[in-house]
């Protein structure tokens, strides 16, 4: 049996970011070619990340998504060569996530939280693989049109408590699951905020709280850009440090030094009270 996620990983733990897309909305492209995937996996592992997340399937919003044989073809060459290093596979995909446990990813990160594939769920109950389960309003292609809540953050709490026993019924260890509220994915600027700011309302599910909320859109436009597609990565850090005080877990982020740098002072502010 893997170690529970909570010891495995942690908090704060970061998780660095490689895209090994033409697309991704803030480093799309840039890691498109193995070599340069790889070589950014270990810089962020040697930055200070506990795990990096490789995926093959941009989820910005409007975006289409890609056939399991494409996303095989764009990871598999950097999972090989990352063996033995701690990977996490950022996909919905059965097919794609059982390739990548047998070339040794320990994570599995579902934006579908297992409504995407009705295998994955299977997939990932018979691997040792920890799994995180992520709130989306719609599919990508459509979840930044209009979207509307009663209250954000009960909805979200309530959809990944559902998806939560929805895992452990499919047979995920709990001790293996972390959750995530899914920053900008089907979400206004507010969405996010009011997320971030009441965080600790889904900390108190207790299973440990996965926040992605690096270089995101909403950073820019709540810094005055109503067009902005991407956020400075100060503003990223800013968001990281308040989740990280209202419970938050793992940060999952480009930037890996600076966010690395920042929740190791928050945590040492945190623990002198
Ligand atoms: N955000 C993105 C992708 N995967 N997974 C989790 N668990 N949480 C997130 O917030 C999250 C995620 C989007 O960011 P990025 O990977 O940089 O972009 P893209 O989806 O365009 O590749």
């Amino acid at each position: 049996m893997p170690l529970p996620l909570e010891e495995a990983f942690p908090r704060p733990s970061v998780i660095g970011i490689v895209n090994v897309t033409p697309d991704s909305f803030s480093d799309g492209g840039a890691f498109l070619d193995p070599d340069d995937a790889v070589a950014q996996a270990r810089r962020l592992l040697e930055e200070g990340a506990a795990i990096v997340d490789v995926g093959g399937e941009s989820t910005r919003p409007s975006s289409e998504g890609v056939p399991a044989e494409e996303e095989l073809r764009r990871v598999e060459p950097v999972l090989e060569r990352l063996e033995g290093l701690p990977v996490s596979i950022d996909t919905s995909k059965a097919e794609v996530a059982r390739r990548a446990v047998e070339l040794g990813a320990v994570m599995v990160n579902d934006v579908t939280a297992l409504r995407g594939d009705p295998e994955l769920a299977g997939t990932i109950a018979d691997s040792d693989a920890y799994l995180c389960l992520m709130h989306m309003l719609g599919p990508p292609r459509t979840m930044q049109d209009d979207p509307r809540y009663e209250d954000v953050v009960s909805e979200v709490v309530a959809f990944l408590e559902e998806r939560l026993a929805f895992a452990v019924g499919a047979g995920v260890a709990e001790e293996r699951i972390c959750l995530d509220p899914g920053i900008g994915f089907g979400k206004t600027v507010e969405h996010n905020l009011e997320l971030l700011s009441r965080l600790g309302e889904l900390a108190a599910l207790g299973r440990p709280v996965l926040v992605g909320a690096s270089r995101k859109r909403f950073l820019g436009r709540l810094l005055g850009d109503p067009d902005a597609l991407t956020g400075p990565v100060s503003a990223g850090v800013a968001a990281a440090v308040l989740a990280y005080e209202r419970g938050a877990s793992l940060f999952r982020v480009h930037d890996v030094r600076e966010h690395v740098e920042a929740l190791a002072a928050a945590r040492a502010i945190v623990g002198a009270a």
